[in-house]
């Protein structure tokens, strides 16, 4: 959706002012240096992260975690947008609304990873790049954490390095789009 509006925006200063802008050339020049946007979408109970339960989850905050994404993700040329809910519904609704927003997904779905069908629909039918992301090694932990019904539709899962996944998910990302 940037690369439209930014396009429209450069149409319209090419009619003001031909002298500045030139050519259509700099129009396409100008479109493809927008930035590409990733939306990170975190699910149920991660706002607690940080809170409680610090043993299994660490002393990072959510909000640590959304400051080290737009950081990272500023450092390798992306815009980033955070959203969390703990509701599987509005998730859906954010998954829906990426599509033309937002060029890839980084999601940790939380325990809706484990049950969720309908937020692996809401994947499949907006045909984004999403990288799957956990805190924890879910594989190493018990055995319903094991299934995941995201991987089928990501790019790929990143789960085990805490934080620091979210930022290796948008290196994954930044290198899926220099690709297109
Ligand atoms: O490791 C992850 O990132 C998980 O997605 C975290 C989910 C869990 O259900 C998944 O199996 C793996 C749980 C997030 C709960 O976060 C809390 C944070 C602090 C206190 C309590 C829960």
């Amino acid at each position: 959706m940037h690369h439209f509006f930014h396009k429209l925006r450069v149409h319209a200063a090419l009619l003001l002012d031909s002298a500045v802008y030139g050519s259509l050339t700099d129009c396409i020049e100008y479109e493809s240096s927008a930035m590409p946007s990733v939306l990170i979408l975190n699910g149920p109970n991660l706002n607690l992260l940080g809170t409680r339960q610090p043993e299994v989850y660490g002393a990072t905050t959510l909000a640590d975690i959304e400051k080290l994404c737009v950081d990272a993700g500023a450092a390798l040329g992306l815009d980033v947008a955070c959203f969390q809910s703990n509701h599987e519904g509005a998730m859906i609704d954010q998954i829906h609304a990426a599509k033309g927003t937002h060029d890839g997904i980084v999601l940790n779905a939380g325990a809706y990873t484990h049950t969720s069908i309908a937020l692996m629909d809401a994947i499949a039918s907006v045909e984004l790049p999403v990288v799957e992301v956990h805190l924890s090694n879910i594989h190493a932990r018990e055995s319903f954490r094991h299934r995941s019904y995201i991987a089928p539709v990501a790019i790929g899962q990143i789960c085990g390095f805490g934080a620091k996944g979210y930022a290796l998910a948008l290196d994954a990302l930044a290198d899926v789009f220099a690709r297109k």
